[in-house]
């Protein structure tokens, strides 16, 4: 199993120019205000106040890094929270846009949602906007706490149903009690894999493009 040592915080970013490249992967947690998202990563990190939880919801527009050690961490500004000015949405919108239509931004995405209500109009469109841009994702459903079991079970398959994956692709979680948390570290333990395979894969054909391109110089060099 996945070991997360001491994390810390990298860095805020309030536009395109401003997000972070990395060796490793970047892993994004988007939901609405208030889903859970800060509570979420404090439970991976096993800290209470690295990112900060908040009563007060939509406070934040900036995305948020946080190192992991393997992976990077990326806290997405929230949504769906009605006071809101439409400029504002706006930039919202060109922000997650940015972000998400580079993969190097970008390696998964853990969509949040609430397990006591059915997904949102607003969910919905977060879900569709990644299956758009084909960025790989897992629904995890928050505050498994408030519910009991047979509740949330249910709820989860509703979920499903809305977001159009499988029950079996949400993973159901409280930051309260730490529930999902093996389920997730093994999701992002996924991902680091395939991403170094990737980079293995890159650099492979890196050293190909090289070897052929002497290769080709030593030949004019001959002729
Ligand atoms: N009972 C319970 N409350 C939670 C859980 N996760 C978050 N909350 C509460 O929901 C509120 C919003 O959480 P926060 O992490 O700030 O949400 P964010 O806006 O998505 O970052 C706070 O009052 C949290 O204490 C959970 O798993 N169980
Ligand atoms: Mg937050």
């Amino acid at each position: 199993m996945l070991k997360i040592g001491d994390v810390t915080f990298i860095t805020s970013a309030a536009s395109k120019s401003q997000f972070i490249a990395s060796e490793k992967p970047i892993i994004a947690v988007c939901g609405k205000s208030n889903v859970g998202k800060s509570s979420f990563i404090n439970m991976l990190a096993n800290r209470k106040k690295l990112a900060r939880v908040s009563k007060d919801p939509g406070r934040t527009r900036l995305v948020n890094y946080f190192d992991f050690g393997a992976f990077i961490l990326a806290d997405l500004p929230g949504y769906g929270f009605a006071k809101v000015s439409k400029a504002e949405k706006a930039r919202w919108a060109r922000l997650m846009e940015d972000f998400f239509a580079d993969r190097k931004n970008c390696a998964h995405a853990f969509s949040l949602v609430d397990i006591r209500h059915d997904p949102t109009a607003d969910d919905v469109n977060m879900v569709n906007f990644l299956y758009a841009g084909l960025m790989p994702f897992t629904v995890v459903a928050t505050k498994a706490d408030k519910l009991s079991r047979m509740a949330a079970n249910n709820n989860v398959k509703k979920i499903a149903a809305v977001l159009k994956c499988g029950a079996g692709d949400v993973i159901l979680t409280s930051a309260q009690t730490r529930q999902g948390l093996e389920q997730v570290l093994g999701r992002i333990e996924g991902v680091i894999e395939l991403h170094s395979r990737q980079n293995t894969a890159e650099d492979a054909s890196e050293e190909i493009c090289e070897d052929i391109s002497e290769v080709s110089e030593g030949n004019t060099e001959g002729e």
